[in-house]
Parts: structure tokens; sequence; C-alpha cells
């Protein structure tokens, strides 16, 4: 360790990052219509892109979510029961977000999770050097594959923090499936909040996916540089265009990498054709309404417990209990 100041984390390497990648490009792209599954945009580069995303200010979820954790700490602390649960973050990125729980609600032991992971590596001590008073046990894994956690103490309360509508990465029905395992993970008397981008005018959706700096079409681009980069992949990736859109019949944001022209493409001896304007689906970003949400959350076995949102109604914040647990305060 380098700096002296540097806190002390656990950290378990579940080594989600190589083998898979290889086999799951060459199976999605060994399907037509090509699609490529959107875990696989957070390398070190493609994390750090969507640290810019964030920032951007068409982007418009991370800052008006951060208000709302900030604003209702306090509401979610009590719902959680008070001080001292185990915090589980599937999906912790830079964890950012969950700086703003941290203080109010003062975890045990917080457990961010991430498939990225030097990133979580990085983020975890972070965390573990600003708050010293905290646990730490950063869990590297591909959080859409099972993954146990057998150091919880069986009667430790568990709060699990699902921000940034990472949710709308899933379709609906895996959704429900997700929000079912998040369920069991909360158990009785835990709970699960999660962050949710609603439905609104197409235009600030397009807007929000297509900044006018080109960060959302580098994060996507970046796809094709990681294949490149680590499957000895050969995209010329100037010939590829970032396409996003709103598809309001299904109620989702579409990405795409959309071919220019006819082309192929060599990866680790394999040859993959693409016609002009061929796409590979690279993401959808389901977006819900307060209500569909709340059924979707109750067909996965949770039951709404709190809902905040911002005045422009943008983004929505669910406090969620596992079904059948004790009455709501904020019912
Ligand atoms: C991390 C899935 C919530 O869907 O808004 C941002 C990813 N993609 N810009 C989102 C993303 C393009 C983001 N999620």
């Amino acid at each position: 360790m380098t700096e002296a100041t540097a806190a002390e984390i656990r950290f378990y390497n579940a080594n989600p990052e190589h083998a898979d990648f290889y086999r799951e490009i060459i199976d999605s792209l060994s399907q037509r219509p090509y699609r490529i599954p959107p875990k696989f945009f957070y390398d070190k580069e493609g994390s750090r892109l969507f640290e810019r995303i964030c920032d951007q200010p068409e982007y418009y979820p991370t800052r008006t979510e951060m208000a709302l954790l900030e604003q209702f700490a306090g509401e979610i602390t009590e719902l959680a029961g008070g001080t001292g649960c185990f915090l589980v973050e599937p999906g912790s990125g830079s964890c950012e977000k969950v700086r703003t729980l941290l203080d109010p609600l003062k975890p045990n032991t917080y457990i961010p999770m991430d498939i990225s992971c030097e990133h979580l590596r990085e983020a975890a001590h972070g965390v573990a050097s600003e708050y010293p008073w905290l646990d730490v046990h950063a869990v590297c894994a591909d959080i859409t594959e099972t993954v146990s956690l057998p150091f919880i103490p069986e009667q430790a309360t568990r709060v699990v923090f699902y921000p940034g509508s990472s949710i709308g990465n899933f379709e609906p029905l895996e959704a429900e499936a997700f929000l079912g395992d998040l369920a069991h993970l909360a158990g009785p008397g835990g709970g699960v909040l999660v962050g949710v981008d609603l439905k609104k005018d197409p235009a600030l959706l397009h807007a929000a996916y297509n900044d006018a700096r080109g960060i959302t079409a580098a994060f996507n681009l970046n796809l094709l540089e990681r294949i490149n980069r680590e499957l000895n992949g050969d995209f010329n990736v100037a010939d590829f265009d970032h396409h996003a859109f709103y598809n309001a019949s299904a109620g989702r944001i579409e990405m795409h990498l959309v071919s220019k022209c006819r082309q192929h493409v060599n990866i680790d001896g394999h040859r993959f054709e693409f016609g002009k304007n061929e796409h590979i689906h690279t993401e959808n970003s389901y977006k819900y309404t307060i209500e569909e949400f709340r059924a979707l959350a109750r067909r996965a076995g949770l039951e709404p417990c709190a809902v905040w949102t911002d005045s422009a109604a943008l983004f929505s914040l669910h406090f969620l209990r596992f079904a059948g647990s004790p009455a709501c305060r904020f019912a």
C-alpha cells in the first residue's frame, strides 16, 4: 500500500472480468440481430466515461437522485430501522451516491459490489479512508450471476441500495426476478432502496443519451475499443455510429452501434459480417411511472413503503420492504 493513511478493506474477487467477456462476446455476435449485454461497458475506461456522463448537463438522473438522497437521508434512516445495518450496494461504481447516506445511516458495514475490479478497489478504498469508523467489504462480481455474501451475520439488518436506475437495464421480467433476489437479500425486516428513472418528455430523454459533448457516444463506442484491446479484435471504430432513441411503445431508451458501411470484423480468429446500417444493440434503459414500478416491486415480493421524487418529476427513489414485514411508518 502506498499511502500511509489508506484504510484497510476486505476484498473478495469472484473474477468476473476475463473468461466470461470472451465467451459472451463471441456468443452474442454469433446471433442476429447482434446484441451485447450492457454490463460489458464497464471496463476501467468505460467506468470512467460513465462517470463523465453523470456530469453532463443533459444527464439529469445522477444529480436529481443525489439531491433526493441528501434531502431524504433522515427518513431513509428511520425506515431502515435506525443505524447499524449492513448496507449492500450491487453495481456500486464510484461509490459517490452512498456517501449521502453514510453519515445519517451509520451502517455497521458497507458492501460495495461491482464487475469492474480495479475501479471497485479504488472506490472502496476511498470510502474506507473517508469513513474510518466504517467496515468496508468489497465484492468484485457480476451481479447478474448468483453471488453469496456469507459474511453477513444472520441477525443483521440488511439494506440493499440499488441507485441510478440500473434496474432499467433489465427486461421487465428480469427486473422483477432481480428485485426478488434483492428482496431475499434484504430479508424480513430489511429494506431495498432503488432509484428509478421516470417516464417523461421524450425530448429530455433523447438529450440525456445524446449529450452535446459526445460522452455517451464515446461510452457506447468504447465497447468496440474494449473488444479490440482485450479480445484482439480489429473493429474500425470510426466505421460505427452511436444511435440512441426513445422507444415509446416499449418505454425504454435503446442504444445501438450502427455500421456505416458493409464490412467485416475479426475477433481472435472469428469473422463477423456487418451490412450497411446493421446494428449491435448494446443497451436498453427502461423508464417507469411510479405506479408501474410499484406494481413490479409487488410482483417481486416487495412492499412499497415510501417514494420520493423531485419537483420536475424526473426521477424517483423507492423504499421497499420484504413483503410480510411490519407495517411501514411512511406508508
Ligand atoms: C447505469 C444503466 C442507469 O441507463 O442511464 C447512461 C447507463 N447509458 N448513458 C442509464 C447509461 C447511457 C445508465 N444506467
